[in-house]
């Protein structure tokens, strides 16, 4: 039996001995979203999100779920801070609710801002850096009601929402970003129609996305000029395609394809201001309209770019230019159905280190998984996330081995909390909730994370 074990400490968890990202410059965070975590969206003048009109719609949430309770994270944000400063991160990553700060008359909500304030205040009071993202999915519902997304206009929104609040909130953030996976937004929100605002038009993703990163780009000015001190980045979200039948010319081609428009299609377009072509041979008509000077807006330098990792997909191709994701037979998924897949992390960041001349320093702003986790006896054993945890961090620390520059890691997420449209019932956190009650309890792999990082910082 090891000390550890006989002393009943947590089993470390840690990125791999003598890797960078031990060192105390590498930023260690959790994170979270504004929708997700606080509840109280009627409280203090919020304006209906589409994700509250979403949730109201039958069908369309497992259990009929919905976010006005979530976390309570509005009434419990004190106690939240303590969970996320005795875990001993460098930085928290949250998001700012729109709805909650911007006015029907586009002027900002003192309530609601102050919110914010506090919190943002009472982090920076415990040492903890601020991450902050302006938009990660709760788009005001009279935003939508115009059109949303689809809408020229809502990026000029997004930039006014972005230089008030940024003026509002200035020197209390370490990072902003502007949003949070664009392509969830508008390909799950436009076209698929399984996020918010559930819209199904094979058309609409792609002028949704251009607005979404006009958005990014006309707010970038604002940001600079009333915040100068804090970095400027966007957050995407990326997915490795392979072949089901490596030996078929049309899967690896499916592949191909899936990667273009998971990641090349928001990439290309932030760090070589142009879509790429195959992703209209993918989705022939859908090219979007772009003005003159928007790529050159939407492909300014940023100061870092958020990753968001989470799964390979085994793509089947249907003969044409479609494709399937299928199941691999012997492959480990999470609860989300998601295929455990860690050297995918580094193919696909080692990939765009060679692929993108101007690739910014790199920070993972998401990664984690979700299981079934449940309480015994007061503790909740995540071994699998602990286990995934782990061969992710060691991803990380190869890609950096082969030269990527990552500078942080955030893990999603600090607490169990509404998924979406999966509601309660798929649990992230490194910390449980339980939703009757909303104590909170450290999870295994929570545990493992506060040793490592209290060993680190020499406590
Ligand atoms: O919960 C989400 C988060 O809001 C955005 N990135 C993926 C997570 C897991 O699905």
């Amino acid at each position: 039996m090891t000390l550890a074990a006989l002393i009943k400490l947590p089993t470390q968890l840690a990125p791999p001995v003598n890797s960078p990202m031990r060192d105390r410059d590498f930023t260690w965070g959790v994170a979270t979203a504004s929708y997700q975590i606080e509840g109280a969206t009627d409280a203090d003048g919020r304006l209906p999100s589409i994700w509250d009109t979403y949730c109201a719609t039958p069908g369309k949430v497992l259990n009929g779920d919905s976010g006005d309770v979530a976390c309570d994270h509005y009434h419990r944000w004190e106690l939240d801070v303590n969970l996320i400063a005795d875990l001993g991160v460098d930085a928290y990553r949250l998001s700012i609710a729109w709805p909650r700060v911007i006015g029907l008359d586009g002027q900002l909500n003192t309530k609601g801002v102050d919110f914010y304030k506090r919190l943002l205040d009472r982090l920076g009071d415990k040492g903890v850096q601020r991450y902050a993202t302006l938009y990660h999915w709760d788009l005001p519902q009279h935003l939508e009601d115009r059109g949303g997304w689809l809408n020229r206009d809502t990026a000029y929104r997004f930039a006014d929402y972005a230089d008030k609040i940024s003026r509002a909130l200035q020197g209390r953030v370490t990072a902003w970003s502007t949003l949070n996976e664009p392509w969830c937004s508008a390909y799950l929100g436009y076209t698929n129609g399984r996020h918010a605002p559930g819209r199904t038009h094979p058309r609409y993703a792609a002028q949704a996305l251009h607005h979404l990163l006009l958005g990014h780009g006309l707010a970038q000015p604002a940001l600079k000029a009333n915040d100068p001190g804090a970095q400027r980045s966007i957050v995407v979200n990326i997915g490795r395609g392979v072949p089901e039948d490596p030996g078929s010319a049309a899967d690896r081609d499916a592949a191909h394809l899936f990667e273009v428009q998971q990641n090349a299609w928001v990439l290309d377009a932030l760090l070589d201001g142009r879509y790429p072509d195959e992703l209209f041979r993918l989705w022939p008509g859908t090219e979007p309209l772009v003005l003159e000077g928007d790529m050159d807006l939407i492909s300014q330098p940023l100061d870092h770019l958020g990753i968001n990792y989470y799964y390979r997909n085994t793509l089947r191709s249907d003969g044409a230019h479609g494709f399937t994701s299928v199941n691999r037979p012997g492959a480990e998924y999470t609860q989300m159905g998601w295929e455990v897949a860690p050297d995918a992390f580094t193919e696909l960041l080692v990939g765009f280190h060679q692929r993108y001349a101007n690739l910014p320093p790199i920070v993972i702003t998401e990664n984690g998984m979700a299981s079934a986790d449940v309480v015994v006896n007061g503790e909740i054993k995540d071994t699998q996330r602990i286990s995934y945890l782990q061969r992710h961090f060691a991803a990380v620390h190869n890609a950096m081995a082969a030269g990527v520059d990552v500078r942080g890691y955030f893990v999603w997420s600090l607490l169990d909390n509404f998924e979406w449209a999966y509601g309660y019932e798929r649990r992230f956190g490194l910390v449980h909730v339980d939703y009757e009650t909303q104590v909170r309890t450290l999870k295994h792999s929570a545990q493992g994370l506060q040793a490592f990082l209290r060993e680190r910082a020499g406590r």
